[in-house]
Order: structure tokens, then C-alpha cells, then sequence
């Protein structure tokens, strides 16, 4: 009989479904997981998703040693600094043939893994990732030779592949996107429905208390903790959301609103990041739920986009591109990230709320991390690296392979446009439209320049005016950059000294 091997599971890797785990031996093979310094404080990790990954580790670690493995566990406080600290530990206490894991998420974690082999001395074997739905070398096949990369003719290869929401070989409905029935704006039009009661276990409760000890400095408010932690709860809570709020996902998907942080939105990305729950199956409850018609057809389809299309695609994007793509830097913004993302204390009432809730729960839907936190640290030209670190950290779901996508890519169009065709910058007439934030908030989306007037309306055009010649280059943007230089000249000196004041009060 061959050796016995040591097989590392990571925080983000917490299912029977983990390739690493697929052929290993109860009563023969040991697993090793550990909480360590290294991996809780690269960035500034929200204590939501400290507790969420700790206390599921625990729970996944039991249902483990149930099923008959050894598993050797390293709490926080055993004070191992670093995953390969934890190996090396575990492989003093029992040797093994082979370290073998499933590939990590993250280039920083996959690179250090690289030296692993000579520095613990023995072979490891790392598992490509199959708890997703598109292939990495597939993705890259698929990017081959195509001048741009974009999302739609992605996910309709998925759509196919999958067969989801397809009659025949046709898409359902005849229409492969039904986006444009998914923009309506919050004006109160529903009732919310009231997320369940949530019940704390013991050893959540016991995370609790050691996170709130061990990172005094670091957002989030745990007596808000209601995150499941266990692949049941998780799936509980995604019943949940199918039942009560996914018939009113795709109409107010886009919508923000002062009255609820997640709307009809299901709450469930960071399940699906840790491996509580799986891809396939979520999606295929979606399209049971619009075949029964329990949910119309621009619902299913809105929802099963995001994660069979959005989702595989970052994915694609980031291994495909990194690491040179984390450098990227379309325009050159650099300005340091204002206090107030750290506290929410601004004025600007939809920036306030889409921070606050985001430090305090480490949740925000995503037209609150897209057109509302992005499009400010667009338009203001923040510092790219510093933006993404805050979204990498202040995120319960956030993982460099998905996050640094959305943010440098979608939201910030740092990446020279691989993510998306054209920046995603709007003034405050589109949050507007979209909510009713602007109702609270004492600067006005009707004025552009002078007291009360809403900063995102000078910044947009700050914005398109100092990177014209970007821009320019962009058939999309024609007519936008047509509207700008119609204007006269003295009133574009005005808003752009006003936006000029705007940014000195504001960021710098
Ligand atoms: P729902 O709105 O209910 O959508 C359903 C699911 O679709 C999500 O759970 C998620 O798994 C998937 N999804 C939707 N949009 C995307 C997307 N653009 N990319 C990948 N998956 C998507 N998502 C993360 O999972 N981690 C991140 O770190 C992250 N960072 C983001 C940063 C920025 C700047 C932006 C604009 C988006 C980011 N997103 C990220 C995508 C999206 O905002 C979140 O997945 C979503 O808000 C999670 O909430 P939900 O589960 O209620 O999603
Ligand atoms: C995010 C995170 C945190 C906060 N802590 C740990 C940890 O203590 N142990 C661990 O195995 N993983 C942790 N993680 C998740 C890892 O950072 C994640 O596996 C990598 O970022 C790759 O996605």
C-alpha cells in the first residue's frame, strides 16, 4: 500500500467536491486545514468573512473526521503565521508521501505554493480547480486569436455547453439576453421581504469572540453576523431566497434602495466562493424555478448570466491575463483613497450608505460596488491598487480571482478595456433614476456646479474631459464626448473648476 499523503484544504475550498479530496483515504490519508496570520491579514479582511471562513473550516473539519479522515487543525491562536508553516507542521507530526491540494484562487498563493516542493521537501501535487464550470485551459483556448474578449458570446457557448435555458438549440424565448427587461429603478414599488431569523452555534459564537479579540481594527460589525456556515444552512438560505425573493430579482436587479441593503438579491456569492454551495445545481434550481413559472424568464435568465457567464468569465480573465494584468493602470489614477472609505462618513448619501453597509456587513449588492463606490473611485481617479485592496478586504466574498476583475476591470476600466468595451462612468442622474437615495441627500442630481450641486455631475464630466484622448478612441463614446465639446467653452472652465474644487474637498 502507497504512503500515506497530507492533503491541504483551504478556506475557500470547503466541499467534498474539492478535486484534492476526491481520491483521498479515510484511515489513511491526513487532511491539514489552519487559520493563519499570513492568509487573515494580507489585506484588511472584514471580521464577517473572517468568521464566515473560520467557523465554516470548523464545521467542514467535523464533517470530515465523520466521514473517518484525520484532520489536523490549527486554530488562529496556535499561532502558525502561514499555510506552509501549517504543512510543515503537520508533516513534523506524521510524515507523508505527497502534499497535495486543489489549486488555489489567489496568483499570491499559487506562486508561493510554487517553492513548497523544496522548502518542505517533499513532492505537491496540486489539483486544477474543477469546482467550476469553465475550464482554464478551455477559457484560454477560447480567448485564442480573438481581438477582444467579451462576456456575451462567452456565455452563450456556456448557455449551449450546459444546455440551461435552451429550447432545442435555440436560446428559450428566442433571445439570449434579456437585460434591457432588468433596470427598473427603487421607488418603494414592493414590499421586501424580511430575511429569516438567524441562530448563532456555538462554535460560530466561539469565532466570534476570537476574531473580535484578535482584529480590534478591522470593519465589521459582528452582531450582525447571519451568514450560514455549514453547506446546509447555505442551502437553506439559498432555498430561501428562491422561494421569497427571486421572482423580484431581474426587475429591480439594478435598483438601490435607502430602505434595504440586498433588495431581492440572493446573498449567496459568498457561499459559492467557499464551496458551501456549487455553481450547476444553483443554476439549474433557477431555470426549474422559470420552467414551473415560479419566476419570469428575464428573472432566470438575469440570474443564471451572472454566474454562468459573469462569474466563469472573471475567472477566465484573471488567470488568463495575471500577473501582468494586476499592473494595469489605464489612467494612471492615483489619488489616495479618502478616509471615509473606512468609515462612511461622507455627505454624498448613496456613497454613505453603499459604505457603510459595505464596512458593517462586508455586503453590497453589486450596482453599489459597480455605479456607486466604482464610479466615484473612477471619476475621482483613485488609486487603482489602493481601490482594490479595500474591495479585496472589506468583501465577505471577495477573492483576488474575482474580485480584481470587477474592480480594476469593470469598474475602474484600469485593465485597457479586457474586462469591459467601455468605462462604466455616470453621473448622478443615473443613481438617480435608479433609486431613491437622492431624495435623503442634501446635494442635488439636477445641478452640476455651485453649493449643493451632486459631485458625481462635475466629476463625470472631469472625468471625460481629462481623458479625451482615450476615450476618443472608443466608437461607444462618441456621442458622449460630442455632448461635452457642444458645450460652450467658458461653462466647461466652470464645471471643471468646480470639479477641481470638488476633488481638493472631497479626496485630496
Ligand atoms: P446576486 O446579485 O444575487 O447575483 C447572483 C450571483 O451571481 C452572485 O452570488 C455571484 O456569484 C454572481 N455574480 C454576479 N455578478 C458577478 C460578477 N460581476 N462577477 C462574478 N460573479 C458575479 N463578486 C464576488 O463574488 N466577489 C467579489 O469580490 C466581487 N467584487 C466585485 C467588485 C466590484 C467593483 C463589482 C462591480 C462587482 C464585484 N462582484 C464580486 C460581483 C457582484 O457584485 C457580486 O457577486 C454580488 O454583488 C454578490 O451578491 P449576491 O450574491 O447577492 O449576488
Ligand atoms: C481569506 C482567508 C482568510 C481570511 N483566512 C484564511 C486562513 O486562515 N486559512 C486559509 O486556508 N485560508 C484563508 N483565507 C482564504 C485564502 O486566503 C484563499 O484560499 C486564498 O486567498 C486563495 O483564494
Amino acid at each position: 500500500m502507497s504512503q500515506a499523503h497530507l492533503i491541504l484544504v483551504l478556506a475557500d475550498q470547503l466541499g467534498l467536491n474539492n478535486p484534492a479530496l476526491a481520491q483521498a483515504r479515510p484511515g489513511i490519508d491526513r487532511i491539514v486545514m489552519a487559520e493563519v496570520a499570513e492568509e487573515a491579514g494580507y489585506v484588511r479582511h472584514n471580521r464577517h468573512k473572517i468568521v464566515l471562513l473560520f467557523s465554516a473550516m470548523r464545521h467542514f473539519a467535523d464533517q470530515l473526521r465523520e466521514a473517518g479522515f484525520e484532520v489536523c487543525y490549527f486554530r488562529l491562536s496556535d499561532g502558525l503565521t502561514s499555510l506552509e508553516a501549517a504543512c510543515a507542521k503537520a508533516l513534523e507530526q506524521a510524515p507523508a508521501e505527497e502534499l497535495a491540494l486543489c489549486a488555489p484562487g489567489e496568483y499570491r498563493l499559487q506562486a508561493a505554493i510554487s517553492g513548497w516542493e523544496s522548502t518542505l521537501g517533499i513532492p505537491v501535487h496540486v489539483h486544477p480547480d474543477t469546482r467550476f464550470l469553465a475550464d482554464l485551459d478551455a477559457f484560454a483556448d477560447w480567448a485564442k486569436g480573438r481581438k477582444q474578449l467579451r462576456m456575451e458570446y462567452f456565455y452563450r457557448d456556456m448557455r449551449k455547453r450546459y444546455r440551461l435555458l435552451m429550447d432545442g438549440d435555440e436560446p428559450a424565448g428566442g433571445r439570449w439576453n434579456y437585460d434591457a427587461e432588468n433596470r427598473k429603478g427603487w421607488r418603494g414599488q414592493r414590499s421586501i421581504p424580511e430575511r429569516p431569523a438567524f441562530t448563532i452555534d456555538v462554535i460560530t459564537q466561539q469565532v466570534i469572540d476570537e476574531v473580535t479579540l484578535a482584529f480590534p481594527d478591522n470593519p465589521g460589525d459582528l452582531s450582525q453576523f447571519a451568514l450560514a456556515v455549514t453547506h446546509d444552512a447555505a442551502q437553506a438560505q439559498f432555498d430561501w431566497f428562491c422561494e421569497h425573493a427571486l421572482a423580484d430579482f431581474g426587475t429591480y436587479q439594478d435598483a438601490l434602495a435607502e430602505e434595504s441593503p440586498w433588495l431581492f438579491h440572493s446573498l449567496i456569492s459568498m457561499y459559492l466562493n467557499c464551496g458551501l454551495l456549487s455553481p450547476l445545481p444553483v443554476c439549474e434550481r433557477v431555470e426549474a424555478a422559470y420552467r414551473a413559472g415560479r419566476c419570469s424568464l428575464a428573472t432566470a435568465e438575469g440570474f443564471i448570466r451572472q454566474i454562468l457567464g459573469w462569474r466563469e468569465y472573471v475567472r477566465g480573465v484573471y488567470w488568463l491575463l495575471m500577473p501582468e494584468y494586476a499592473e494595469r493602470n489605464t489612467f494612471a489614477a492615483k489619488r489616495t483613497l479618502p478616509a471615509f472609505f473606512w468609515s462612511g462618513d461622507t455627505d454624498m448619501r448613496c456613497l454613505q450608505r453603499a459604505i457603510e453597509q459595505s464596512l458593517d456587513l462586508g455586503y453590497a449588492h453589486h450596482i453599489q460596488r459597480l455605479m456607486v463606490i466604482g464610479n466615484f473611485a473612477l471619476l475621482a481617479g483613485l488609486d487603482v491598487a489602493q481601490v482594490c485592496d479595500w474591495y479585496l478586504g472589506v468583501y465577505v466574498d471577495a477573492y483576488e480571482w474575482v474580485e480584481l476583475p470587477n474592480t480594476l476591470g469593470m469598474a475602474l476600466h484600469g485593465d485597457l478595456g479586457a474586462m469591459a468595451s467601455k468605462p462604466y462612468a455616470a453621473s448622478g442622474k443615473y443613481i438617480q433614476k435608479q433609486g431613491d437615495h437622492c431624495k435623503q441627500c442634501r446635494y442635488s442630481p439636477a445641478k452640476t456646479t455651485g453649493e449643493g450641486a451632486c459631485p458625481y455631475n462635475s466629476l463625470y464630466w472631469h472625468f471625460i474631459d481629462r481623458h479625451t484622448d482615450y476615450l476618443e478612441r472608443n466608437a461607444r463614446m462618441g456621442l458622449i464626448l460630442a455632448n461635452w465639446r457642444k458645450r460652450d467653452a467658458t461653462e466647461r472652465q466652470g464645471i471643471i473648476a468646480w470639479a477641481e474644487r470638488e476633488l481638493t474637498r472631497l479626496v485630496v
